[in-house]
């Protein structure tokens, strides 16, 4: 990628291709302790049209040249310049094809970025996405540049007995002293950032796979020693996704093996690494006694993305950096309808929706703004956001919402068979849609460019006489931070009229502007428009953005009596939802935001009630239940209040409302206890998922409303899975602090699973969230804890990330001293992991939406860490957007 005149910045406009074509790539690694050496063969032509005269640049990132060949024999030192960050090589050949011989020595135990080659428990493993391959060699490190890799690794066989890269295995063996290689050969042309390796004291898994067309599949997941057992529901869910892509997508997997190594130290989630993904272990290992339902949920979640991303990011990759989307907006969406097919579609709907507005909405409305096809950026780690990924998938659904799921899986099969092989664009995307459904998408491509959450405003009115109901729909979307524009996008709006006895009325209505009506969807394309419905003999209950059909705020001042009507009986299960959801959060938002007034106000009865028949409804899914219950987070009130927040009146606004719900809904919740056994044998299958869900949502309200730990702490001793044991945890560490029974069930799960590290992440993030303006002192004191450790990602974000972003009170403590602590912790973090300091340090983002006092706080510990000296270009990137 061309660097642009302040050498900072890159820029979408200055894309052109290589000047090099790559062929061919063979690496052979070798692991000693201490350090490792690195030669890469790579099979190299000039592109037809580059002068003779242009020399080879190569991408470099602290690297250490040993030694340069050109077709086997030694460069000499006036036809290069190596630095730790570039090779450049002159006078190559002007057509013929040449090769390229590098050779590097690396020690992966000193790279405490985890980006590149490096060690984790003693296990070596990389990761490249975005641009850490160049941490391995000089190569040219951009995911247009696709060659097929052949690569030999070798190392101690006590060390490693396993070695493991991407492709299939060809050839293995002995090398004498007590070393020994292997061989993958990878057929598929791939970029370098899908390139892995993995070496070490394995155990694995096997397991067989058939696909459709006969192919037989070994299926594998490695782990740490001892922990392969905890494997077993990943492995399950990994064949599903395979299955599922299969019949929904037509994919099939490609090679003869598909491997899954699961990583103690893990910037990210997981890694998409071609037939070699790479997980954070939270995301693999699991069992009932250890892990939570939400964690479950968690492993089917990533195993399945990773495995879609075989076609949708690796066969199929992106052209630039820019266009990140391409590969995990669609991937998002691919998962997100995995999961909704394996549990329950609206369910599902409401926590991606509850996902997008708790994590992209703020970042869309804030100084860290960008479009889902970003157009420039300094540093690329720091743009694996909630943009690209939710927004993203939000636009994907938008076109299936669009076209419908014929035209739009015809789009998909196009799109796989036009650019198979290929590193592509989103342009190249939307004109597969286009071709397959004859639809001209030009307008909606604003999408990708135009940052910002537009505003749907919906105006009704109904006339009795004329027995007509008209609705008005107007879009708006203002010029934030990124300064992309503000054009009118299509929005589609799915919607239903709904009668007093809940039944949806015919939607046939009578466009007037720019939109367009068919069956239950409303298109709006120009600013506004209205939809007119006659034979009303009666005010219908308009149910609009159903489904949540476009990524918008709504504004719709709708009457109390229809939204109440909706909240109960609307027939679209998540505008139910999101209609009682949407009252308890006006409620809330309004007691917290006055600050003359009472925080704890009465929430209204009607309000309650309608949450109340939700949860007691017992012909509804439980989990929908417990969704429908759950009180908005305090964050999402606060995003609601937008202007001069603040943190403590919103809390005590939520802790009021739980306390009246429960007392309240005191025999509703009481009923729901009753139905539960808590020592039913364990199941992580999504319906019994919900009835815990439910039982322990129910037990939250009920001891709101006695103001009584003893159910809590009953269940947290009788607990016969970590689900039930963390709901109970929860309820004692954040309502009952001072309770002798809280530190005693603290204290027991840390010496009951003191070896696990995945539950201290827990009992870390359990206790960093309790609310409480002493919060930075238990946080302060639990990271002198001896197993706290700022090298390992994990619990960092457990400890520091869950006090930054889920712990209003104490985080946002008055005199500032939470915002010191966070900040602190980021210029040490920064000297070690630079890419999980830049994530955390986001959460100052929002500085601007509080009150006076703790606004200047803030801004003032943001100008403080940026004048720190030698601040890492992630983390600079962070604070100076911040800033602006
Ligand atoms: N592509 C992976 C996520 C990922 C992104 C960047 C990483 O390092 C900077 C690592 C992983 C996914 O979407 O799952
Ligand atoms: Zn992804």
């Amino acid at each position: 990628m061309q660097r642009t005149d302040d050498g900072q910045t890159v820029k979408l406009s200055d894309y052109r291709p290589t000047d090099f074509d790559l062929h061919a790539v063979e690496l052979t690694i070798r692991l000693y302790e201490g350090r490792a050496a690195v030669r890469a063969q790579l099979s190299l032509s000039r592109r037809a049209g580059i002068a003779a005269t242009v020399p080879l640049r190569l991408d470099g990132d602290e690297l250490t040249l040993t030694s340069l060949a050109l077709d086997g024999e030694a460069v000499a030192s006036d036809r290069y310049t190596a630095t730790s960050d570039a090779l450049i090589v002159e006078d190559l050949p002007e057509s013929a094809r040449f090769a390229l011989t590098i050779e590097t020595e690396l020690v992966p135990e000193d790279n405490t970025q985890l980006s590149g080659l490096y060690r984790s428990n003693g296990i070596w493993c990389t990761q490249c996405e975005a641009e850490g391959f160049r941490r391995i060699t000089y190569f040219l490190d951009r995911p247009d540049v696709l060659a097929p890799y052949k690569v030999r690794v070798e190392a101690d066989k006590a060390a490693a007995p396993v070695l493991l890269s991407n492709g299939n295995p060809v050839e293995s063996g002995d090398l004498g002293d007590d070393r020994h290689f292997a061989v993958w050969d990878d057929p598929f042309n791939k970029p370098s950032y899908l390139f892995a390796m993995v070496a070490g004291d394995l155990d694995a898994v096997h397991e067989p796979f058939t696909t459709a067309s006969g192919r037989k599949v070994t299926l594998g997941i490695y782990t740490e020693k001892g922990r392969v057992h905890q494997a077993a529901y990943a492995m399950d869910a990994l064949k599903r996704s395979m299955l599922w892509d299969e019949r929904r997508f037509g994919r099939e997997y490609d090679l003869d093996v598909f491997n899954v190594v699961a990583i103690a130290d893990f910037n990210m989630g997981a890694m998409e690494n071609k037939g070699l993904n790479v997980f954070n272990h939270k995301y693999v290992l699991l069992d009932p006694d250890i892990a939570t339902d939400a964690d479950y949920a968690g492993v089917e979640t990533v195993i399945a993305h990773e495995y879609f991303h075989n076609w949708t990011g690796n066969r199929i990759t992106c052209r630039d950096w820019f266009q990140l989307c391409l590969k995990e907006g669609l991937t998002v969406y691919r998962d997100q309808e995995f999961s909704a097919d394996e549990r329950e579609q609206t369910v599902q709907r409401i926590g991606a929706v509850r996902r997008l507005k708790a994590h992209q909405f703020p970042e869309d409305q804030g100084p860290l703004q960008h479009p889902v096809r970003p157009s420039e950026y300094r540093e690329i780690n720091n743009f694996y956001t909630a943009t690209v990924y939710d927004k993203g998938a939000e636009l994907v659904r938008m076109i299936a919402t669009l076209l419908g799921r014929g035209d739009f899986r015809k789009g998909m099969d196009l799109y796989f068979e036009r650019h198979d092989g290929e590193a592509t664009t989103i342009e190249a995307f939307i004109a597969c849609f286009e071709a397959a459904s004859g639809t001209d998408l030009s307008q909606f491509a604003r999408w990708y460019a135009q940052a910002g959450t537009p505003t749907l405003t919906v105006r009704e009115a109904y006339d009795p006489a004329a027995r007509r109901f008209e609705v008005t729909l107007r879009q708006t979307l203002s010029e934030g931070a990124a300064g992309t524009g503000t054009a009118p996008m299509v929005m589609p709006v799915r919607f239903g009229l709904v009668g007093d006895n809940g039944a949806d009325g015919d939607p046939a209505g009578t466009v007037c502007g720019d939109a367009r009506i068919a069956d239950d969807l409303i298109v709006l394309t120009g600013k506004s428009a209205s939809v007119t419905f006659e034979n009303q003999p009666s005010r219908p209950h308009l149910s609009v953005l159903r489904d949540f059909s476009a990524p918008v705020t709504l504004d719709h001042d709708q009457d109390a009596a229809s939204r109440l009507t909706l909240a109960r009986l609307d027939p679209n299960l998540f505008n139910r939802w999101r209609a009682a959801s949407d009252l308890v959060g006006d409620a809330l938002a309004e007691a917290g935001k006055d600050p003359l007034g009472d925080s704890t106000q009465p929430l209204p009865d009607a309000v309650i009630d309608a949450l109340l028949a939700s949860a007691g409804d017992d012909a509804l899914d439980p989990a929908f239940r417990a969704q429908a219950i759950a009180l908005p987070a305090e964050m999402d009130i606060a995003r609601q209040i937008a202007v001069k927040v603040d943190p403590d009146r919103v809390h005590d606004a939520v802790e009021s409302a739980r306390q009246q719900i429960g007392k309240k809904g005191y025999p509703v919740f009481e009923r729901l206890r009753k139905g539960f056994d808590p020592r039913a044998a364990f199941s992580p299958d999504a319906a019994s998922a919900g009835t815990r869900a439910l039982a322990n949502t129910a037990l939250s309200y009920l001891t709101a409303a006695t103001q009584d730990p003893g159910s809590a702490l009953r269940q947290y001793d009788a607990a016969t899975n970590m689900t039930d044991r963390m709901a109970a945890l929860a309820i004692l560490a954040h309502h009952f602090p001072e309770e002798p029974g809280t530190a005693t069930a603290l204290d027991d799960l840390y010496r009951r699973f003191e070896h696990d590290d995945l539950v201290l992440d827990k009992w870390f993030a359990l206790q960093a969230s309790a609310p409480s303006h002493d919060a930075v002192e238990a946080v302060a004191r639990l990271a002198e804890h001896p197993h706290f450790t700022l090298r390992n990602p994990n619990r960092v974000r457990a400890l520091v990330g869950t006090f930054a972003t889920a712990n209003q009170v104490g985080f946002h403590r008055p005199d500032g001293v939470g915002y010191q602590w966070v900040a602190d912790k980021l210029a040490d973090l920064d000297t070690i992991n630079p890419q999980i300091a830049a994530r955390i340090a986001t959460t100052f983002r929002a500085w601007r939406s509080f009150e006076p006092a703790r606004r200047q706080k803030i801004e003032t510990t943001l100008r403080d860490l940026r004048d720190i000296k030698g601040l890492s270009k992630d983390l600079r990137d962070i604070v100076e957007r911040s800033l602006k």
